[in-house]
């Protein structure tokens, strides 16, 4: 060959290879077990222990394990609920604050092998692990480094055996795919029987480098989930909900200037939205109960989230580039009850109908740009489900556009999003229009994408053709994914409130043509009774109620109400502060005890109440504000009762356990009912502030 053509020929090739490569990663990258838990979307965390026989939600650690006894327990029934909602995994709390290890650890005594179950023979992990594997579902693990019931908690002794029980469980149960660790910590326990509290120093107690060492070492490919990751990081409330707008990418920030960011320190707006150009690929993951609580509690039967709320969390979490992970809370034989298991069968069928069909799948596609002209990043790519390969851009097209001409009308409400995460976090922001009479009309336009981007829009559209734009990216583009769904229409469930006067209504957004109800405990159906104006229910109850509109039938709408406050009055007293009133009348509106003088003090602060006549009471109800404020927040309570008003027995004192993260109705259920016509509530401790709030205190009785 002439020398100059072989010269032409090496220069055409290095064109070519110049043109076929892909475009420079942007920013920080996820590593490859982030990408697992990406692909997860989903999982189930489930609390089960020595709290699901006391009601409580956090163990003091004085418990006798004696008290859990599972006699129905199936890991298969937890975990097959579990998939058939579309979860991907399961993450078990094998320890809880109350320090309870569920599997025969060599590390304390305060382990599964001191119950009867199994006749102390038992490991819970291993069974789970084994359910798992049967399933295929994936196995996480979640060992609370705050424990309640060891003597050396605040010690250097117990960080070792912290870690010993994470090298335990993390050698003993096969692959992991996440390491979970909160940071919460109350501070008081039984602490071996000393019973007091112990303060630590949450940056540099645990030790988390070294700790998290132990973590690479033995489970490679797991990610390490706490407050500030630092593989994925809490976002920050216990909704299940991120940001609109939220970025796998984060930087945490210090909790005061020269401390280490750290578990037991987050910042609820960061965690939602993290940090456009973060310093870590630290994507969000929005933890939440099926139920209200963590742990099971009976007066939550009626509570369980329907199918339809789990698809708007659904949404919010992993349609927003988050990961979902839903508390399962098995009741005290180890058993899901039906309720849960129903819950998430029809949560796993909504999603599946939603997301079987992609409408732009037979588009003809046109790009205002393709990388090279490349086939390797042309739109095909855009749907053919990989979540790697990707339709890109040349470097300095920074915002192209798509349109997909849809083979005639198709109607869709629902948009998807993602991006090839293996080159970063790129695109700002993007719009989509739809052509109507002739004319682009813009249907949406929002920021974030990353590994998955769902816009839930408020109506149909039906249209020929649709167009995306990319408006906003500071490189050229990677994206990997473009859907059009359409999720079945379903009547919303009907909303049940109560009155000051005591009167039940319930409601519907858009009218139906009916509305059952049952106040049995009985499921609704046409022949119950039709709801046609409010009810009494002067005792209190379940009351359960669909709608009807056509052939379409919406959830059950459940709700449950204590004794009617429509003869209570609020007997003042010195500490009663402002609007007192406002703790008795159904609403969320806040009673607050709480001086305008920030630098003073906590004081205890008491709310008297008459009920009007006596009453034998089964439970007291706390319901805590709702505006997401922390001042006020009661976590150490007293309620006292008395016959004539001025003089006061205490029945029941305790502690409301993770109230801050999740602040839902609190249910103090006495031994012995007690007979009486005035009832106290005491706040004996606060999460902040110099007095307390309420928005609801209740009573439930019984016969
Ligand atoms: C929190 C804990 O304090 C709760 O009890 C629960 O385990 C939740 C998932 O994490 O930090």
């Amino acid at each position: 060959m002439k020398k100059w053509l072989l010269l032409a020929a090496l220069a055409a090739r290095s064109v070519t290879g110049l043109a076929q490569s892909g475009p420079v990663p942007y920013g920080v990258l996820p590593t490859t077990a982030q990408l697992n838990w990406h692909q997860m979307e989903m999982y189930c965390i489930i609390h089960f222990g020595v709290d699901t026989y006391t009601n409580k939600e956090w163990g003091y650690g004085d418990e006798d394990p004696k008290l859990v006894n599972p006699v129905k327990f199936n890991a298969a029934q937890i975990v097959g609920a579990a998939k058939a909602g579309g979860f991907k995994g399961v993450v078990v709390v094998a320890k809880h604050h109350d320090g309870l290890c569920l599997w025969p650890t060599q590390t304390t005594e305060h382990n599964i092998s001191k119950s009867n179950w199994r006749n102390g023979k038992g490991d819970m992990v291993k069974e789970y692990q084994l359910a798992c594997q049967k399933l295929g579902m994936q196995l996480g693990l979640y060992c609370s480094p705050w424990d309640r019931n060891n003597a050396y908690y605040g010690q250097a002794k117990y960080v070792e055996i912290y870690r010993n029980q994470l090298k335990e469980l993390y050698t003993r149960y096969g692959k992991l795919f996440v390491s979970w660790h909160d940071g919460a910590n109350g501070g008081d326990g039984y602490y071996g029987g000393t019973r007091e509290v112990r303060k630590i120093d949450r940056t540099t107690y645990y030790g988390w480098p070294q700790t998290w060492a132990i973590t690479r070492r033995l489970q490679p490919s797991a990610v390490l989930f706490g407050d500030v990751g630092p593989d994925v990081r809490w976002v920050g409330n216990e909704e299940g909900h991120a940001g609109e707008t939220c970025w796998a990418t984060y930087t945490p920030q210090a909790p005061e200037p020269g401390k280490e960011p750290s578990n037991g320190y987050t910042k609820y707006e960061l965690g939602v939205q993290g940090t456009r150009n973060g310093k870590y690929w630290m994507p969000a993951e929005c933890d939440v109960s099926l139920r209200p609580g963590w742990f099971y509690h009976a007066s939550q039967n009626s509570q369980v989230k329907s199918p339809n709320e789990l698809l708007d969390l659904y949404y919010k979490s992993v349609g927003r580039g988050a990961n979902l992970d839903l508390g399962l809370s098995p009741n005290p034989d180890g058993l899901l009850n039906q309720e849960d298991v129903h819950s998430l069968q029809e949560f796993g069928r909504l999603l599946k109908q939603t997301f079987a069909v992609n409408l732009a799948k037979e588009a003809k596609i046109m790009a205002s740009n393709i990388r090279a002209k490349s086939t390797k990043f042309g739109t095909q790519n855009l749907i053919d489900n990989d979540r790697y390969s990707y339709w890109a851009t040349d470097n300095q097209i920074k915002t192209p556009e798509v349109t997909f001409a849809l083979p005639g009308n198709q109607t869709f409400n629902v948009i998807r999003l993602r991006e090839n995460i293996k080159l970063g976090q790129r695109i700002e922001s993007f719009s989509v229009d739809a052509w109507h009479s002739g004319a682009w009309v813009q249907i949406v336009s929002a920021t974030s994408i990353g590994a998955n981007r769902l816009i839930r829009l408020p109506q149909n559209i039906t249209t020929n053709k649709v167009r995306l734009r990319i408006t906003g990216s500071p490189v050229c583009i990677a994206l990997s994914d473009f859907g059009l769904f359409k999720e079945p229409a379903h009547l919303t469930a009907p909303v049940i409130s109560r009155n000051r006067e005591g009167k039940l209504s319930i409601t519907t957004a858009a009218p139906v043509s009916a509305i059952y109800y049952t106040i049995n405990g009985d499921r609704p159906t046409l022949q119950s009774t039709k709801y046609s104006s409010p009810i009494s229910l002067p005792n209190g109850g379940v009351i359960k109620a669909i709608a009807v509109e056509g052939n379409k039938h919406s959830e059950l709408a459940a709700s449950t109400f204590g004794l009617s406050k429509a003869n209570w009055r609020i007997i003042p007293n010195a500490s009663t502060g402002l609007k007192p009133e406002n703790a008795i009348d159904e609403s969320t509106s806040l009673w607050s005890s709480m001086r305008a003088d920030s630098a003073s003090n906590f004081e205890p602060a008491q709310l008297s109440i008459d009920l009007g006549t006596a009453q034998n009471i089964s439970a007291f109800t706390y319901l805590p504000r709702q505006d997401k404020s922390t001042a006020g927040l009661v976590d150490r309570y007293a309620f006292y009762t008395s016959t004539d008003g001025t003089q006061w027995q205490q029945v029941i004192a305790g502690e409301f356990s993770n109230i801050k993260a999740n602040p839902v109705e609190q249910t103090v259920t006495l031994k012995q009912p007690a007979k009486a016509r005035y009832i106290q509530f005491k706040a004996l401790h606060v999460i902040a502030g110099n007095g307390a709030t309420a928005a609801e205190i209740g009573v439930i009785t019984t016969k």
